[in-house]
């Protein structure tokens, strides 16, 4: 049998390969930003946040789906042991993200899940784009998978909100919450609207001044 030791330094081993890939994938964002405000003069990204998916949350996730809890089965079922978190001022600027992410040469989209068209029943909205991107090590090529989740800043302060009282409630959040959240949710898409339609005439008025870009 396997000393809690041994067990440990597996897992450590086996989750390392998620931070190489992290790091691709960081990389490529950081590159796409900094391109992008060179030639539009706006930074589409406003803030990246990664992590990988701690050891007691992988176990949590893989006895939810009814999985034994090995490494194999966490590697080979879940898809967000690497998670990037992207926040973008404007619902346009998550679907620039995504375009031009999917479309490089080394990069297999897996799977789009868009919660911002077709918003969970709680209120959740987000883009979750499920990538494969090669790492390569000394003697083989991975494909590993990471998951992007863009998101506006307001749809970001309500999931992080919403995420900490889901756990503060042991996964049960009381009736009444649920509907205050809802609410806050659609305030939340209200929001976005609204600085979606001031951004564009913003665009309207530089064409005619020199208004510099927001
Ligand atoms: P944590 O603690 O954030 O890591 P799948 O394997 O694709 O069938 P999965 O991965 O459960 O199923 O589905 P999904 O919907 O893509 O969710 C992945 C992650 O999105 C979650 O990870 C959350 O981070 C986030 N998410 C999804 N739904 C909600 C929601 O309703 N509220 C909030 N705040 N976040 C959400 P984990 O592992 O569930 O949680």
């Amino acid at each position: 049998m396997n000393s809690f030791q041994d067990n440990f330094n597996e897992w450590k081993n086996g989750l390392l390969i998620y931070k190489f890939a992290l790091d691709e994938i960081n990389t490529k964002l950081n590159i796409l930003n900094e391109e992008f405000q060179f030639i539009h003069n706006h930074n589409p990204i406003e803030h990246i946040k990664s992590r990988i998916k701690d050891p007691e949350s992988i176990i949590r996730k893989l006895k939810r789906k009814g999985l034994p809890v090995t490494l194999e089965n966490a590697r080979a079922n879940l898809n967000d042991i690497a998670g990037i978190r992207v926040t973008c001022s404007f619902v346009r600027d998550i679907y620039k993200i995504y375009e031009m992410i999917t479309t490089q040469d080394d990069i297999k989209t897996i799977k789009v899940k868009d919660y911002i068209k077709n918003a969970k029943e709680n209120g959740y909205r987000s883009l979750h784009i499920i990538l494969e991107v090669p790492v390569f090590l000394a003697d083989r090529t991975e494909y590993v998978p990471v998951e992007i989740q863009v998101r506006t800043i307001a749809m970001d302060t309500w999931a992080s909100l919403e995420h900490k009282i889901f756990y503060k409630f042991d996964q049960d959040i009381p009736e009444i919450l649920k509907q205050e959240l809802k609410l806050a949710a659609d305030t939340v898409t209200a929001l976005d609207d609204k600085m979606e339609y001031i951004n564009t005439e913003v665009d309207k008025i530089k064409v005619t001044s020199k208004v510099p870009s927001v």
